[in-house]
């Protein structure tokens, strides 16, 4: 733990729980994962960097979220195809809602287009065969996840637009459709923080919001410029039930940063970056990608987190 953070996630004894190796084809590196839990099994939906160095995403199961994964021998979102050339530089950082009135799950994911990144949805009940909905918001956009029921009348998804200005930090958006392909009613949601915060060059959401009778738990992920290089690091705050454009809460300090040696060393040194978590009773927990290279776990207590957001005395330091 690291001092003056209080240990609200644990971290599995067994990290890293999947490496490369673990996958029955050669990649460079395995990440990132959106999670679902699909027949009584966990199933994280991996990023894989293949040699030539663009992404997929392919599946990985196993009965105790934690061991024994069997790893699809093929990816099940790939780029190379004519009919999305969106995705022509890779297939990355899905993040899975289950969405309640659709009874399938949502993928949001970042298409990798010659024209930047973009959010792309894709639609499953199985995890066998997708239907891709295409691009959703226009590039450079990425790190979208939506809620799993609809506000009002329109299903919600929060999603980082990238501003083109230089010296401007990149902030959470929140953003509304009738039908999941029309997206509108764009608002700012979530700023990075001024400069000396540790969320101040850019933030995104990580995993999609948790409903709880106290309002959405979001988690997010926040950047900080070292010099030449950046430390990602997780943020907590929570979001008004019937309106989460509406900002309740915000922590000031992180939840959660790379400590240990797999999130420190890596192809991205000083990463931890979580597309997906799940709860079991009052456990989370959480699966990130560490240093751009492996796949970790962390679990917290849901009742825990709550406590500290409600403790906290106001908004926080919103900017
Ligand atoms: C972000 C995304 C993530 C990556 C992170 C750290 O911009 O590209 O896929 O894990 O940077 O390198």
């Amino acid at each position: 733990m690291m001092a003056g953070t209080m240990a609200l996630f644990q971290r599995h004894p067994d990290n890293p729980l999947l490496t490369v190796q673990a996958l029955p084809y050669a990649a460079n590196a395995v990440f990132n994962p959106g999670v679902a839990e699909v027949d009584g099994e966990t199933l994280l939906l991996m990023r894989v960097e293949a040699l030539c160095g663009r992404s997929h995403l392919t599946c990985a199961r196993s009965r105790d979220g934690i061991g024994d994964w069997r790893v699809d021998s093929a990816p099940v979102l790939a780029p190379g195809s004519k009919k999305y050339p969106e995705e022509a530089w890779g297939v990355e950082d899905p993040r899975i809602t289950f969405i309640e009135d659709l009874a399938e799950w949502v993928i949001a994911y970042t298409a990798y287009s010659e024209c930047g990144p973009l959010v792309s949805l894709a639609t499953t009940r199985d995890f066998l065969s997708f239907r891709r909905l295409g691009p959703a918001l226009p590039p450079e956009n990425k790190d979208a996840a939506l809620f799993p029921r609809r506000i009002g009348d329109r299903y919600c998804m929060l999603h980082r637009p990238a501003p083109a200005m230089p010296g401007v930090s990149a902030h959470i958006w929140i953003s509304y459709s009738p039908d999941l392909r029309s997206w509108g009613g764009h608002r700012l949601l979530l700023p990075a923080r001024v400069p000396g915060f540790w969320d101040s060059a850019k933030i995104g959401i990580a995993t999609p919001p948790l409903a709880t009778s106290e309002g959405w738990v979001i988690l997010y992920h926040g950047v900080r410029r070292m010099g030449a290089a950046y430390i990602y690091r997780l943020g907590l705050a929570l979001l008004d039930l019937d309106d989460p454009s509406h900002v309740i809460r915000r922590l000031d300090n992180w939840v959660f940063g790379p400590e240990a040696h797999c999130e420190r060393i890596g192809d991205t040194p000083n990463v931890v970056f979580p597309c997906g978590w799940l709860l079991d009773g009052d456990e989370i927990r959480l699966y990130y990608g560490a240093a751009d290279t492996c796949i970790a776990l962390a679990t917290a207590s849901l009742d825990k987190l709550l406590a500290c957001l409600l403790d906290h005395p106001c908004k926080g330091g919103i900017r």
